[in-house]
This record gives C-alpha cells, structure tokens and sequence, in this order.
C-alpha cells in the first residue's frame, strides 16, 4: 500500500484551520465567557449597567414582558453593590438604556451589563432569550411544567420541575449565564423561576460564587434551591443549592 505523503504546506493549512475553529461558533453571534470573568467585565468596570426590570410601564409595545416584583430588585443589589460606583442602575422601561422596538440594550461595545429577572418580566432578558439575543441558555415551560433549554442542544437535563411545585416557593431552579453577545457587550444574566427563586440566585451568588469566584470557570450554571421547609429564602447552608448543570 501506497504511503500517503501530505505536504507541509497542505499540513500547515490544516493545522492554521484547526487552530481557527474555536472562532468560527460565531453562528449564534455570541461568545460565552466565564463567569469568574464577571469581576473584570462588569464589577471593575467604568462602563457598567444594572438593568432592573421594572414594575410599571409594561408590556411595551409587541414585547410580550410584564411588571416585575420589587423582591428582583433586592436581589439585585447583592450585585450592584459590588460593582464600581460609575455602575448606573437603570430601567428595562427606559428607552434611553433599552430599545422599547426589539428590546435590546442600547449600550455601547464593551459594556458591562446585570440583568434580573426572567423573560417575563425583564426586557434585556426576554431579548437575550426569545427576542434574537440568542444567550446559551433560555427558560421555557407549558402548562405543567418549568425547564431550561440549551440552545441548539435541547433541554437540560434535571432542569424540569412542576409549576404545582415552583409556585410552594419549595423548590425551584437559578440560572446564572455571562457572555458577550453580537455587539460586544458583558452580559450577566440571573434569575430564578420564581421571586424565591431570583432572591435565592442572590444569596447563592452572595455565600457561594462571589467568595470562590475563580472556581466558576463555566459560562452557565443551573442552581436548584430546596427550602429548608421554613418558607424563608436563605443563605447556602440553611437552604440546600445543588448545581444541577454548567457548561460552556
Ligand atoms: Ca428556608
């Protein structure tokens, strides 16, 4: 049998294309980042927005998002309190800060961008999710049941729980994601299924990212909260956080 030389130019080529895959997953017109990269991107940075969803003033327009509840901005502040003071703390219902057409920020390249809140009550979110913003990870549901799904993937495992389930305030699931979408923007997105829930992402995120931050090299991580069965959300330790999944 013939060997089978392939020339170094041919080999050179090859191995440059392997080399530029990574930066071809540019399909989705965004990057996922790890969100230990949050402190750099968005907490020490002089450009930086905490997007609260607001509790008037919706829907806007054909965007299908509602008011949300004050407890998003509470769990808000466990991260604006970390950032910078040049961080502004803006509104979804601001057209100044979001397109009130698509939903998009209107922030410039390099910004760094919180948002809380789920798709149904946070503009930006609802825009990364179901409005083109194309975020590695989005929530769906039915009339049963509440899940996440990774885009292109499918729906991640150990992310369903029922709605007879999540409205108890029992247990329910957190998503944390950061990546830079197609104009160049940090964006850090967390929520919960509920408010327990999205008050549960701020303790976790307070007791268990933020000290071990560089642990958290993934770019998405899902988080069930299961109630120490007092009704009150708390920090880890008295209620039980399981990360169910990440990826990046
Ligand atoms: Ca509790």
């Amino acid at each position: 049998m013939a060997r089978c030389d392939i020339p170094a130019v041919t080999l050179i080529a090859l191995i440059l294309t392997a080399l530029a895959l990574p930066s071809i997953k540019a399909s989705l017109g965004i990057t996922p980042l790890k969100l230990s990269q949050i402190e750099f991107y968005i907490m020490l940075s002089s450009s930086a927005q905490l997007i609260l969803p607001d509790i008037e003033g919706k829907p806007i327009g054909t965007i299908p998002v509602g008011n949300a509840l004050v407890t998003d901005w509470s769990a808000a502040g466990y991260f604006g309190g970390l950032a910078r003071s040049s961080c502004w703390t803006v509104y979804d219902t601001d057209a100044t800060y979001v397109k009130p057409t698509s939903g998009s920020p209107t922030a410039a390249a390099d910004f760094g961008l919180m948002l809380f809140g789920g798709p149904f009550v946070n503009i930006p979110v609802w825009y990364y999710e179901k409005g083109g913003g194309n975020s590695p990870i989005y929530f769906d549901s039915d009339s049963n049941d509440y899940w996440f799904v990774r885009r292109g993937v499918g729906e991640v495992a150990g992310s369903r729980l029922p709605w007879s389930t999540i409205k108890s305030g029992t247990r329910g699931m957190i998503l944390f994601e950061f990546f830079k979408d197609d104009l160049g923007r940090y964006v850090l997105i967390a929520y919960g299924y509920t408010w327990w829930d999205t008050f549960g992402a701020a303790l976790f995120f307070h007791g268990e990212i933020w000290p071990n931050l560089g642990y958290y090299t993934n770019s998405w991580y899902i988080v069930e909260r299961v109630d120490n069965g007092n009704g009150r959300v708390e920090d880890p330790g008295v209620d039980t956080y399981n990360v169910i999944a990440s990826g990046s």
